[in-house]
């Protein structure tokens, strides 16, 4: 298929190297299970579950059935002052999931409204209980959590921030948690680091409990560049939030719906937070849809005043959208039916043990995994950061497989249901790759 050059540049593509991509688009066509196919009709596995969120696979019957009845049923809904039924059925389907405690859900599109949602929810929380003064959002160098305002000032990811301002006032950020010269290559959770905990101690010593809202970070960094939490962190973490009176958020949309082998990561890692996002794996990807779960208590805590005034002043016109209902609860029937959302528990030692062979492959530094999410660091060209994993991106999409890359390093998530061997052409094509990429 050849655009006509009119559509080719019409398009302002998101994320994208513009120029580069209209000079050889790649376009996918239709995708099913494992693969995409493209407009030259190839094959392509699936590394990436899409881009993180086609987590059940492609073209699924429940879903695609879901969303295909619900089209000609009831197409929208008003979700203020009014509702819809599906909205509640998969209210209550999804808090089955949770952690305990995180027993209420309110609907966003996406993973950067669920994120400017849960950062507002905190900020009101405090606000409604008597404790206004605590405003400020403390986030994490190297996260990622979206790209609307209050994503990008407690995002850490230089590149998001620096062309956009100044941003929310009042944000702070605790140091990442990246230290390949004692973590290199750990198989799992690294054992060094619990301690960068402290740095939230070192941020209440600055500014004093009482003006720190929450604290966000995501249990697994995953765009910028698959950073899993050293032993002992997190929960270091919760008790400094739990001693000051902070919210703990964790950004899990990314994390949620079986990517560690677990509902949630916070399940994996044994750490509840008091909100939690959601969005990518809650549909398949097939819906744009996002979730904020809330503890009972920040839920409760809003639940005062007058029974006729609306308690939270915060919605989008397509919060809990019928189709991306429709598509959550295909999603959730499918998930439930297969297994799905532990599976990345079985195949996690298969995919750590083909992952890890690719050390001592050529630009190889660091390699790390966490159930079905994988990161693999390559040393960069010499004042060229990023383009040597570019390349081997687009080496691999000739070879027929979908991988991601942030900085220089590749990231794998695949869809839960990958097999043996395809987990072995995945990583075989990365080996391929690396061998004959400068
Ligand atoms: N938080 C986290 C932790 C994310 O990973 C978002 C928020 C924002 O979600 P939306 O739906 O608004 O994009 C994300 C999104 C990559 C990549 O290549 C990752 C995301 C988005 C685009 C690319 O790693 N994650
Ligand atoms: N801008 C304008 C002018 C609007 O009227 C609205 C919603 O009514 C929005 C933005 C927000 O749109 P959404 O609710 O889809 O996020």
């Amino acid at each position: 298929m050849t655009l006509n050059p009119a559509a080719l540049d019409a398009y302002w593509m998101p994320f994208t190297a513009n120029r580069q991509f209209k000079k050889a688009p790649r376009l996918l066509t239709q995708a099913d299970g494992m693969y995409f196919r493209d407009d030259r009709g190839r094959q392509v596995l699936d590394g990436i579950a899409g881009l993180w969120c086609v987590n059940a696979g492609h073209n699924r019957p429940h879903i695609v059935q879901a969303i295909q009845a619900q089209a000609a049923e009831l197409d929208f809904a008003p979700p203020f002052q009014m509702a819809h039924p599906k909205a509640f059925e998969l209210a209550e389907q999804l808090v089955e999931l949770t952690p305990a405690g995180l027993n209420k859900v309110f609907f966003t599109n996406s993973g950067s409204e669920s994120v400017d949602t849960a950062l507002k929810m905190a900020i009101a929380y405090h606000r409604v209980r008597g404790e206004g003064a605590r405003t400020r959002l403390i986030g994490r160098e190297r996260g990622y959590h979206g790209v609307n305002f209050g994503g990008i000032s407690v995002g850490g990811m230089v590149a998001n921030r620096k062309m956009f301002g100044t941003m929310l006032g009042g944000v702070d950020h605790i140091r990442h948690t990246h230290d390949p010269a004692r973590n290199a290559y750990s198989v799992g959770q690294p054992a060094h680091g619990a301690e960068l905990a402290e740095d939230l101690e070192r941020l209440v010593a600055l500014h004093d409990a009482s003006t720190i809202a929450a604290l966000i970070v995501e249990p697994i960094a995953g765009s910028t560049g698959v950073l899993i939490p050293p032993q002992g962190y997190l929960q270091r973490l919760r008790e400094i939030c739990d001693k000051h009176g902070i919210l703990l958020i964790f950004d899990e949309v990314i994390t949620g719906f079986g990517r560690t082998g677990n509902p949630f990561a916070a399940q994996t890692f044994g750490v509840t937070p008091d909100i939690m996002t959601a969005a990518k794996g809650l549909t398949n990807g097939c819906v744009p849809m996002g979730a904020v779960f809330a503890h009972q208590k920040i839920h409760d805590t809003f639940m005062n005043g007058p029974e006729h005034l609306i308690e939270f002043f915060h919605g989008y016109t397509y919060s809990a959208h019928p189709l991306a209902c429709a598509a959550a609860l295909g999603t959730l029937k499918t998930y439930a039916e297969e297994g799905l959302l532990t599976r990345a528990s079985t195949m996690q030692a298969q995919f750590a043990e083909a992952l890890h062979s690719l050390k001592g492959e050529p630009h190889v530094i660091d390699i790390r995994n966490m159930g079905l999410v994988g990161g693999i660091e390559l040393a960069s060209l010499p004042g060229e950061p990023a383009k040597r994993a570019f390349n081997v991106f687009l080496d691999c999409w000739e070879q027929g497989a979908l991988i991601r890359t942030t900085g220089d390093t590749i990231a794998l998530s695949p869809p839960l249901i990958i097999d043996s061997a395809q987990i072995d052409r995945l990583i075989d094509t990365i080996r391929t790759a690396l061998r004959r990429v400068a």
